[in-house]
């Protein structure tokens, strides 16, 4: 095997295995289990895990580390030309990186602030925008249509709807995304690594 994820159950990296299932390549990646250190402070560091903060999800492909989720699906679904990431050239390739993005650069930022109760800080506003916006960027995106880009599930709807599986105290009360949220919750390899 030349490609390893490192995995802990129900935290980011749930997503990267329910990508992994969804584009039926659980043969080709190894899955490490490791232990994370949790916000309630139970577990720990595992020196078994190669990521420099000892995070997870981590990929590991040929000797090469790769951080971050929005970074590890969108490698993944490149590499393998997988449909579930529209590729370089190919419609929707732009909304594809957009959403991917946004995701790791507003999206948890701005449920982080939330929960510090920052999101009226005019810094934090001025640079993330909140909630209001997040909201209308998925109401706008969703409308009319049942996924983000095309006409299937994507590695983008995996990652923004993923918060919304752990939080759904954070879930907005507008039907177009709730109605998407459960979609993309019973999809059956989001379901599947739920659940493993
Ligand atoms: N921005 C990273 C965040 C990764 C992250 O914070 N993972 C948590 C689990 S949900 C973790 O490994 N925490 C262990 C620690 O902070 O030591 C990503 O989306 O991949």
């Amino acid at each position: 095997m030349t490609m390893t994820l490192y995995h802990a159950p129900h935290t980011r990296s749930t997503r990267v295995l329910a990508l992994i299932h969804a584009m039926g390549k659980l043969d080709e990646i190894e899955i490490k289990t490791v232990t994370i250190t949790t916000q309630d402070g139970s577990g720990g560091p595992d020196p078994a895990n190669p990521h420099p903060e000892k995070k997870v999800p981590l990929l590991v492909h040929n000797g090469e580390m790769i951080r971050e989720s929005s970074a590890i699906m969108i490698y993944l679904t490149d590499h393998f030309k997988s449909p579930l990431g529209p590729q370089i050239g190919e419609a929707g390739r732009g909304a594809y990186l957009s959403w991917m993005t946004y995701y790791a650069g507003v999206v948890e930022p701005v449920i982080v602030g939330k929960f510090m109760g920052v999101l009226d800080n005019p810094v934090f506003a001025a640079t993330f925008r909140g909630e209001a916006e997040l909201n209308e960027r998925l109401k706008t995106g969703l409308e009319g249509r049942d996924w983000l880009i095309g006409d299937t599930l994507t590695a983008a709807d995996m990652i923004m709807s993923s918060p919304y599986q752990w939080m759904p105290s954070f879930l907005p009360d507008i039907p177009v995304i709730k109605d998407w949220v459960a979609r993309c919750a019973s999809h059956e390899s989001v379901a599947w690594a739920a659940d493993r």
